[in-house]
């Protein structure tokens, strides 16, 4: 659920200072070392509650740590990216077409949730998407790591990130301990993060839900599990029940001073904020946040509670824009009406896609048409590029495309 800042891989070689094993290669000292903390740690596990079969049961053949766990932790990029950028890598033909095969197949669940929870189904099949490619994530084992491991390796090798594992791990114990899940089905990611909806341990227990009835509540598992949880999430944090996220609205002169501030629809509406497609504000009282989400020459949002509720799952104004946004399209009201302002020459994300099927289409380029510019999209570009006479930089571009056109 949540993203952590940047830390160094030097906490990994923090714990073998105090070791005196002159002679043993550096990871056997580690293993050793890794060791010794579980050993140790049950103390603490054991005030929580935890059973001293249960933990034996979690840490069962676990002899080293995870070192890809220590790696992730190190190298998570401090990512900048522009929020378009952010928004087409979430917000885009391939999500919406897999999030509407998701509505189809989970319908009666998604409207039992709906009625059940009060929260919309569009926003839960939102946040699936956001959180693990409606599942997809889990089938890559390249992406997930044994839970108590994972945390044990984080507790022991990453002071920066310590306390919250050790709380994590206690978590993690208690999971194992009420029997929902078997020791070697709690996966997630390298921070913890499990199941459908990537929650982590300690959210996991204050709203995990078993909504097919099978006496356990299995985010791995069960679609009906997961997204039950995060609706009991939402509406445990107040998501008002038949309220949208927001409205885009347009800037009037001089709007932007206002960023930030919240006021009724209808104070907004008499300061000459308009919505793009001409209809009016719902009457009523609901307050609403001005928030220019790309400066005042961008489309500017008024974010009612439940963008704020969505914020709850993750802190970044983008992320609940990005589930605002997905769960409109999903839901047959259109995306951002007003454009980005992307550098000139630039491509949109529907022109993204065009651009790739028309590649494939010529034989250019045979990999997946995503909108995601990899090696193999950038190399089939500069193909093209010499074919057609221009600079080959495999930069994807509006000139490239009505070439192609
Ligand atoms: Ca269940």
């Amino acid at each position: 659920m949540k993203t952590f800042r940047t830390n160094l891989l030097r906490g990994f070689f923090i714990p073998l200072l105090g070791l005196a094993a002159a002679g043993m290669p550096i990871d056997a000292r580690a293993d050793t070392a890794f060791k010794t903390w579980i050993v140790k740690f049950y103390e603490t596990a054991a005030k929580s509650g935890i059973s001293r079969s249960t933990y034996e049961k979690a840490f069962a053949g676990i002899t080293e740590p995870d070192r890809d766990v220590l790696e992730k932790a190190a190298y998570q990029p401090e990512f900048k990216s522009v929020i378009w950028e952010y928004l087409d890598s979430r917000v885009n033909p391939y999500t919406v077409r897999i999030g509407r095969e998701m509505a189809a197949k989970y319908g009666s669940t998604l409207n039992a949730l709906e009625r059940h929870f009060g929260v919309d189904k569009h926003i839960l099949l939102a946040i699936w998407s956001m959180e693990s490619n409606y599942g997809a994530v889990l089938e890559k084992p390249d992406r997930l790591h044994h839970v108590p491991q994972a945390l044990a390796t984080l507790a022991w090798g990453d002071p920066n990130r310590s306390k919250f594992a050790r709380t994590q791990l206690i978590a993690a114990l208690k999971i194992l301990q009420s029997g929902d899940v078997a020791p070697k089905q709690l996966t997630g990611s390298w921070a913890g993060a499990m199941g459908h909806t990537q929650f982590i341990p300690t959210s996991y227990l204050l709203y995990a839900v078993d909504a097919d009835g099978n006496g356990k509540r299995d985010i791995w598992h069960s679609v009906p599990d997961a997204l039950a949880t995060s609706a009991n999430l939402l509406a445990k944090n107040g998501w008002q029940n038949g309220k949208t996220w927001g409205y885009e609205a347009v800037l009037p002169a001089n709007g932007a001073r206002l960023e930030g501030q919240t006021k009724t629809l209808a104070e907004w509406a008499k300061l000459g904020f308009a919505r793009p497609n001409g209809k009016n504000f719902p009457r009523g009282t609901d307050r609403a946040t001005l928030k220019l989400m790309a400066g005042a020459n961008g489309p500017a949002f008024l974010m009612l509670k439940n963008f704020f509720v969505v914020k709850r799952y993750n802190a970044a104004d983008s992320y609940a824009l990005a589930v605002g946004l997905l769960a409109d399209e999903l839901a047959g009201h259109g995306g951002v009406q007003q454009s980005w302002p992307r550098p000139n020459g630039t491509l949109d994300i529907k022109q993204k896609f065009e651009l790739q099927s028309r590649m494939k289409e010529l034989g250019y380029y045979e990999g997946e048409v995503d909108g995601n510019f990899g090696s193999g999209s950038k190399a089939a570009i500069s193909v093209i590029q010499k074919r057609l006479g221009m600079q080959p930089n495999g930069e994807p571009s509006r000139q490239l495309l009505e070439a192609l056109r």
